[in-house]
């Protein structure tokens, strides 16, 4: 495969952009080798500068649920970019967005629009401790809720990706107020409180994790935590900036019939465009400001484009509740062919899979928490990710991230990425 044309871009990029991206993984550091310049993509597929095509297992991230360029979500962009990109004052479409949201999540009074998840995560924590009065929260460890100070300790994706124990700016005051615990140790979580009694703000967990690989909650572990936040005043956050609108409408907490007190999307609800919200009970939202002092705000909250695109997408997931359907059939028949080719293969494996959250680990032991996670064997990930990467698949380039289908996927690219695999466990073994 020719990407002479992104190994150009990539020498280019490092003289301007720190390491050549402007978001870690994508350096692909950590599976060496040259990032992938993109140049377009169409349902499924991904096109690079050197037109080469890819099947697309990230859909950036997780969006891109009706595969790229989706065409009513285009053309609704292009209609609303005549109309101004930018207002930084109210528009009725943002009440749509509201109401549309409201509609399909449970245990969601209010929500407000923010511009990433990220933005949506420090938000929801700020409130949770406004909200309570108390400064400390609980985080599992392997677990992202973006980038901001009070989560980047043992935190998921490009922080284990690239094995940062400690990240340099995040003060120690900050870190002293973050209390981690082994993702699905409930008794963990429940040695904190008795530690902490009365210092917990919130719990925030992502129900279903997809940023050590997927890995799903035990049975009673999501349950245990609804419990004690009951029981101890501790606002329970469940991040869905994955698993929101992917897993179905209503996302884990309809899923995995649980009441989360806040919920944060992320880029799910934009179509692809920047953009993240959080919400929940009337009586936490109210202490946001202008209702309440705990303060929040932005310019790009509620971009007019932002919000047709994400919209435009919500409302076809809700008009057509069978593409949730479609994209776990789809899942699970990929499961079912991986799972074929690598017992054939001898190498020692397991797939997690929820949905449409799938991923490998190449460990003979279940994978439950980051420790079983970080203990794969990520060195033949490694070679998997170009292996599969030479064939046309593009896979996340980390084995601490989940892969994401899109329904623009067919059986065909399924039966593809299934041959592929087989092909190269043969080569990397
Ligand atoms: N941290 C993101 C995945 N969990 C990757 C973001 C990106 O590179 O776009």
């Amino acid at each position: 495969m020719n990407i002479d044309k992104s190994k150009q871009l990539f020498e280019r990029a490092q003289l301007s952009i720190p390491g050549g991206v402007n978001s870690p993984v994508r350096a692909f550091k950590s599976v060496g080798g040259t990032p992938i310049f993109m140049h377009h993509a169409k349902g499924a597929y991904l096109y690079d500068v050197d037109g080469n095509k890819y099947i697309d297992y990230i859909a950036s991230w997780g969006p891109m649920i009706l595969g790229h360029a989706y065409e009513p979500v285009v053309k609704a962009i292009q209609e609303y970019a005549e109309f101004s990109t930018s207002f930084g004052a109210p528009t009725e479409l943002e009440i749509e967005m509201a109401e549309l949201i409201i509609s399909m999540v449970p245990n969601v009074d209010l929500i407000r629009m923010v511009s990433s998840g990220t933005e949506a995560c420090m938000s929801a924590l700020r409130l949770a401790r406004g909200y309570t009065g108390k400064n400390k929260f609980i985080k599992f460890e392997g677990h992202y809720h973006g980038h901001a100070d009070p989560f980047l300790v043992k935190a998921g994706s490009g922080v284990a990706t690239f094995n940062i124990q400690t990240v340099p700016g995040v003060t120690a005051g900050v870190a002293n107020d973050t209390l981690t615990a082994p993702y699905n140790n409930f008794q963990a979580v429940k040695d904190l409180v008795v530690q902490h009694k009365n210092e917990i703000a919130a719990i925030i967990v992502e129900p279903v994790a997809g940023n050590m690989g997927c890995i799903l909650p035990q049975p009673g572990f999501l349950e245990g935590l609804r419990k004690i936040c009951d029981e101890e005043n501790i606002v329970l956050i469940f991040d869905e900036v994955m698993t929101g609108f992917r897993l179905c409408a209503g996302g884990s907490q309809q899923k995995l019939n649980i009441k989360a007190d806040l919920v944060t999307y992320g880029k799910v609800i934009g179509g692809g465009m920047p953009v993240g919200a959080f919400g929940g009970k009337r009586k936490i939202m109210e202490h946001i400001a202008p209702l309440g002092n705990v303060y929040q705000a932005g310019t790009l909250s509620g971009n007019p484009i932002a919000m047709i695109a994400g919209y435009t997408m919500l409302k076809t997931l809700k008009n057509n509740p069978d593409i949730y359907k479609e994209l776990e059939e789809k899942t699970v028949y990929l499961k079912d062919g991986l799972n074929k080719v690598l017992l054939e293969s001898g190498i020692p494996f397991v797939i997690n899979q929820f949905g449409s959250m799938i991923s490998i680990h190449f460990s003979d032991h279940p994978v439950t928490d980051f420790t079983t996670a970080a203990s794969a064997n990520n060195e033949l990930f490694k070679k998997y990710f170009h292996a599969m990467l030479n064939r046309g698949i593009y896979l996340p380039p980390s084995a601490f991230e989940s892969w994401f289908l899109n329904n623009a996927l067919t059986k065909e690219d399924i039966d593809f990425t299934i041959k592929a695999t087989a092909e190269s466990l043969n080569e990397i073994k």
